[in-house]
C-alpha cells in the first residue's frame, strides 16, 4: 500500500511552536505575507532575518519536543515496507527529531541557511544577519538567507509530491489550515481510489475533498488512527 502524508503547522502546536492561523496571520503586526517574501527580504532584510532568528531561538528551546503525532508518524513509517512519503509544510525539526527518515520538507528548513549566490545549504542554529561571513569563504558576508520557502517562491520536491499523490492508495493530511498552496491542492491530485482522511481540530475548505475528517488534537488522533 502506498502511503502520503502530509503535515502542517497543527501537528506542531501541541509542542509549542506557534501556528499561522491561530496567531491570525500575524507576526509583531506583520502579515507572515509580508515577512516572508523575496521582496520583503529584498527591502528589508534585517527585519525577515530578525523573523527568522527570533523563531529559530524558539524551536532550539529545549522545551519545543516532539509530540504523540510526531513520534505516531515515525513508528508507523517504520513498520510500513511499502512506499511511504511524508510531506511537511513546517520548517520545524520535529519530525526527524521524533525519527521520521522519509520527510520531504516541501517550504525548506528553518535549521538551515542558504548562500543566495552559490545555492549551498548548510546546517544552520544560529542567528543570521547580513554581515554573517559564508561558511566554507568568510571573506565573503551577508550572502545567506533562511533555506526556506517564501510567499511567491516554487516550494521544494514538487514533482516528487505529485507522483506520490498520484499514486498514493492512502492520504491523510494532519494539522493544516488547506490556505497555502500548493500544499492545498495535493488532495486533488489523488487518484479516485485512494482513500483520503484529515485530521484537524476545525473543518477546512478541503474538507468535503476528504472520505473522513477526524476532528480532535493531533496527539490523540494520529496515534489513535495509526494504531
Ligand atoms: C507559489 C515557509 C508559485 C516560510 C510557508 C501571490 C503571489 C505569489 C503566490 C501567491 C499569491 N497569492 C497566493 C499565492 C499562492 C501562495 C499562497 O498559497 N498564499 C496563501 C496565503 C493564499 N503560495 C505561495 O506563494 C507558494 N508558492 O505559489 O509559487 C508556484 C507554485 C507552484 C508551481 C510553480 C510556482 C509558497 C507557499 C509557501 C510559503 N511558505 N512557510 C515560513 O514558515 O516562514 S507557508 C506557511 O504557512 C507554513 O509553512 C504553512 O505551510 C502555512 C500555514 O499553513 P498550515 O501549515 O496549514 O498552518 P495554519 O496555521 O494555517 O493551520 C494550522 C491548522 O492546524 C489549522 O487548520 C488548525 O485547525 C489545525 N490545528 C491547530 N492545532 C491543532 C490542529 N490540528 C490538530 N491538532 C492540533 N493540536
Amino acid at each position: 500500500m502506498k502511503i502520503l502524508i502530509l503535515t502542517g503547522a497543527g501537528i506542531s502546536a501541541e509542542s509549542g511552536v506557534p501556528t499561522f492561523r491561530n496567531a491570525n496571520g500575524l507576526w509583531e503586526g506583520h502579515r507572515f505575507e509580508d515577512v516572508a517574501t523575496p521582496q520583503a527580504f529584498q527591502r528589508n532584510p534585517a527585519l525577515v532575518h530578525d523573523f527568522y532568528n527570533q523563531r529559530r531561538h524558539c524551536l532550539l528551546d529545549a522545551k519545543i519536543q516532539p509530540n504523540a503525532a510526531h513520534r505516531a508518524l515515525a513508528e508507523f513509517e517504520a513498520a510500513q515496507r511499502d512506499d511511504f512519503l511524508l510531506v511537511t509544510q513546517n520548517i520545524d525539526d520535529l519530525h526527524t527529531r521524533a525519527g521520521s527518515k522519509l520527510v520531504l520538507a516541501m517550504h525548506g528548513e528553518l535549521l538551515k541557511a542558504r548562500c543566495v549566490r552559490t545555492g549551498e545549504i548548510f546546517p544552520w542554529r544560529d542567528d543570521l544577519d547580513q554581515s554573517t561571513p559564508h561558511p566554507t569563504r568568510p571573506e565573503i558576508r551577508g550572502t545567506l538567507r533562511p533555506h526556506v520557502v517564501w510567499f511567491g517562491e516554487m516550494p521544494l520536491g514538487l514533482e516528487q509530491i505529485q507522483e506520490a499523490a498520484s499514486q498514493a492508495d492512502l492520504f491523510i493530511a494532519i494539522g493544516t489550515s488547506a490556505v497555502v498552496y500548493p500544499a492545498a491542492g495535493i488532495v486533488r491530485q489523488t487518484k479516485p481510489s485512494c482513500r483520503k482522511i484529515e485530521i484537524n481540530l476545525d473543518d477546512t475548505p478541503n474538507s468535503s475533498e476528504f472520505d473522513k475528517s477526524i476532528r480532535g488534537k493531533a496527539s490523540i488522533e494520529v496515534p489513535a488512527f495509526l494504531k
